[in-house]
């Protein structure tokens, strides 16, 4: 099939006499630019910067710290940061590998025809941005600016977004939304009229009980949650962990249910159930709080325990157990909510049960449960208005996920296919900061959406996979090397971070800010780019906070006294929750109105067919994703993923610990490469279970490339959830091929 965007290669033969000509190991001995940071730093330049890290979302404050010539040797926490205080995590602190790596992005890269065969031709900064406004500035005429979308993830997407709707388009998307958190910020607002936010306002300092479903705290390495989790162990607080895999948190717990997979539900509801009819709930809170208990009574009075048994395969005993352990503790409990849910495509409903049962046990705004987190709004720089988008996100979703309170990633995807010409209303992306191809399931609609498009443009650090479908991609300098955006995180105490670079960007790459103002500055729209450089942005913003940049590079991050009242509810306090009725809704009457079950009710999921097993997937301490596997300094702690067996299986399948097989899915799919098996009690039987991020296939890539398996590429069903548009990606079914498969070209 000839496609108007071939798949390119950033391979070695492709790029490697750019790389070698723009000096792969210049930043070891000394550029120009080099020489001009050492100087700065003998001239008695401070070697100590303030960021923020972009490893994850997690975004901790820390120090960049800088030797005698300048170089970047090393990054800690802030001391003062309520993110991570003062301990970064090994993501963190290798960081520094992400500056060094050297398989970089280095220069613009322009898709050109040579010969009759599509390659990356690098070009200056001037040529490439001249060809991506005039592209954009050719769609939108022809199809409005709304038909171009933003694909973003982390600081780059605010630069890029400002620009897009200064454009006059609005249709922005992440995939932590439709991706991960969206099913729980829904759930949590038709149930308390709020999201969870980030981070997750979750009290587990003083929690006496914390429940973990699924959550894999100690692997996710959501820092602060990782600390006050190690302190509250310390202190005696009872962990619950609820998990097909002994994971680490579940190793520390007091209960380990070893839940049968996709049943979830059932256990939420059979919790609910014990609480109800043991009468163990807080009466007070309920009947002050909120509306719908006696439907709810009602509509779990035979979702007993041993109901659940026959479907989660856990004891009775042990259901009714765990319930009394929350509800003594109650109110200092924490159901924690979950960040990464978009498992089984009833994601919002599994929500919903788990913010029920923190309603009934009366932690929403206790000491110990969740706390009124509180930011500070900083102000926009002066920028004319943003002109009113004809169309949005909104109108394209509305009526299939009303609920859904941010843009649906898949949604823009379907909605730039040739195939659905009538809701073809996007023929341009943007991407900046996500690796669609490891992120977004459905490998195929989305291939053909890139293909569809009329114009794709990619702004990367890395050349990860994405970029091989770009038609300009952008090199962008690492988050060490750049001022960014203020970080203003909602916490016990509102707080403002300052990143600022700590070298000066390596080869030919630039922060995100400075290419979308030259965009905008192209697309004739300057008046919302009224600065000259990113810092005159942080200075006015910072002096309306009350402090300067000066302040700020000194102490890095800076908390403000809370204006909005106390953490937790006082005594007897009245409030009025932002939902219909006011109250926290046990009933939810919007799910109720728009025609979805008003109260959580469990249906099984597909099982694997014989021979298979389901496909799970979760974070390892030292990675981030797909963003860190080919980081230096975290390929040497961890080089790939491996399969965890249950040693059943093993026996079954002949496996040995350390052998190397491919993954084959029911539809057919081989993972393009083997991963290694690890044979281990601590998976169940029906399950295995892998690290999500690797089994790179981009060449470029020299530590990550062939190392591991993909999870995403084995995806090939997703159980989108009703209510608000989410992926389900734990439907899932893996089996063992132990001999080569059929020399397959690895995909690129
Ligand atoms: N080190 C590291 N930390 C990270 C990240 C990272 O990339 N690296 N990413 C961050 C991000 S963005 C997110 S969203 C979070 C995600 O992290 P979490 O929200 O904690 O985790 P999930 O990916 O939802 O869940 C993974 C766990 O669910 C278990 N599991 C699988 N199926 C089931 C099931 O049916 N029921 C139950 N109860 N458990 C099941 C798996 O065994 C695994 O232990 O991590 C964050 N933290
Ligand atoms: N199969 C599967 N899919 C998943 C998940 C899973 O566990 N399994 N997890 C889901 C979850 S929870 C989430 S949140 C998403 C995360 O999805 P993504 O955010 O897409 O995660 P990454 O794959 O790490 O891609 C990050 C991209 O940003 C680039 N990047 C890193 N730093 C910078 C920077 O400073 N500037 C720019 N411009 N680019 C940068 C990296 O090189 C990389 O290409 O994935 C979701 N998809
Ligand atoms: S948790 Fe680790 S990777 Fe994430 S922001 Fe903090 S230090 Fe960086
Ligand atoms: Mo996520």
């Amino acid at each position: 099939m000839s496609t108007r965007r071939d798949f390119i290669k950033i391979a070695a033969t492709g790029l490697g006499g750019l790389a070698l000509g723009a000096g792969s190991v210049a930043w070891f001995r000394g550029t120009s630019r080099w020489a001009e940071t050492a100087a700065k730093a003998a001239a008695g330049f401070q070697g100590r910067f303030t960021t923020y890290c972009e490893i994850c979302f997690w975004n901790c404050a820390g120090w960049t710290y800088t030797d005698e010539e300048g170089r970047i040797t090393r990054i800690t926490g802030n001391a003062g940061d309520p993110h991570c205080h003062g301990r970064l995590c090994p993501r963190g602190t290798g960081g520094v590998g992400a500056y060094y790596d050297e398989d970089r992005l280095r220069t613009p890269l322009i898709r050109k025809e040579v010969n009759g065969k599509q390659k990356f031709v690098p070009a200056g900064w001037d040529e490439a941005l001249d060809l991506v406004a005039e592209r954009l500035k050719e769609i939108s005429r022809k199809h409005g600016p709304e038909s171009i979308a933003l694909f973003n993830h982390g600081s780059p997407g605010d630069h890029f977004g400002h620009l897009l709707k200064a454009m006059g388009s609005n249709n922005i998307t992440a995939p932590s939304f439709a991706q991960c958190r969206g099913p729980r910020d829904t759930g949590w607002y038709v149930t308390f009229g709020t999201g969870v936010g980030s981070p997750e306002p979750t009290d587990i300092r003083d929690t006496r009980c914390l429940v973990l479903i699924g959550s894999h705290i100690g692997e996710n390495m959501h820092n602060g949650q990782v600390q006050e989790m190690a302190d509250a162990i310390d202190r005696g607080a009872t962990l619950i962990t609820v998990d097909p895999r002994f994971s680490t948190a579940a190793s520390k717990s007091r209960f380990w249910l070893p839940i049968k997979p996709s049943t979830d539900l059932a256990l939420l509801m059979a919790w609910i159930h014990v609480l109800i009819y043991e009468e163990l709930y807080n009466r007070d809170y309920v009947e002050r709080y909120t509306y719908g208990f006696d439907l709810l009574k009602e509509h779990v009075w035979n979702m007993t325990p041993e109901w659940a048994y026959g479907i989660t395969t856990l004891q009775p005993a042990l259901i009714r157990e765990t319930a009394r352990q929350m509800a003594n503790a109650a109110p200092s409990v924490i159901v924690h909510p979950g960040r990464h849910v978009t498992w089984y495509g009833d994601d919002t409903q599994r929500a919903r049960a788990i913010a029920i049962l923190n309603a009934l046990l009366g932690s929403w705004g206790s000491r110990g449960g969740f706390y009124f987190a509180e930011s500070v709004p900083v102000p926009n720089y002066p920028h004319p208005e943003y002109p009113t988008p004809a169309w949005s996100w909104q109108d394209l979703q509305r009526e299939k996920y009303p609920l859904a309170g941010l843009a649906v990633s898949n949604v823009l995807v379907e909605a730039s296919l040739k195939e659905t010409e009538a809701n073809r209303r996007i023929r341009a992306w943007m991407v900046a900061g996500t690796n669609l191809p490891l992120t977004i399931p459905l490998k195929e609609t989305l291939e053909q959406a890139m293909q569809d498009v009329e114009f794709l443009l990619v702004v990367d650090t890395m050349p990860m996979e994405i970029t091989g479908y770009a038609d300009v991609v952008l090199p962008e300098c690492t988050y060490l090397e750049r001022y960014d955006s203020l970080r203003s995180s909602a916490h016990r105490e509102p707080n403002i971070a300052l990143r600022m670079p700590a070298a000066e960007p390596m080869y030919d790459s630039k922060p995100s800010w400075w290419m979308a103002k030259q965009l905008g500055d192209r697309l004739g729209l300057g008046s919302y780019f009224n600065y000259a450089d990113y810092t005159d942005v942080l200075e006015w913003q910072l002096q309306q906070l009350g402090t300067s940049l000066e302040e700020m590079k000194k102490t890095g991050v800076k908390k403000f006294p809370r204006t909005s009242g106390p953490l937790y509810f006082q005594k007897g306090e009245n409030y009025t929750f932002n939902t219909n009725t006011g109250k926290i809704e046990l009933y939810a009457t919007e799910l109720a109105a728009t025609g979805y079950d008003p109260m959580p009710v469990y249906t099984p999921h597909e099982e694997p067919p014989p021979g298979y097993y389901r496909l799970i997937y979760g974070r390892a301490p030292m990675h981030t994703f797909s963003r860190t596997a080919n980081n230096p300094n975290l390929t040497d702690l961890m080089d790939q993923n491996d399969v965890w067996v249950n040693p059943r299986v093993a026996r079954l399948w002949g496996l040995e610990n350390g052998q190397y097989v491919y993954l084959k899915n029911p539809e057919g799919i081989v993972s393009s490469f083997p991963i290694r098996v690890r044979i281990t009690e601590r998976i169940r039987w029906d399950s295995v279970y892998m690290v999500h991020g690797f089994g790179h296939s981009w060449k470029k890539l020299s530590r990550a490339y062939g190392k591991g398996a993909n999870d995403t590429e084995l995806m090939s069903k997703v159980t989108i959830d009703p209510v608000m548009g989410g992926t389900g990606m734990r439907g899932n079914f893996v089996t063992f091929v132990t001999e080569e498969p059929v020399a397959k070209e690895a995909e690129s």
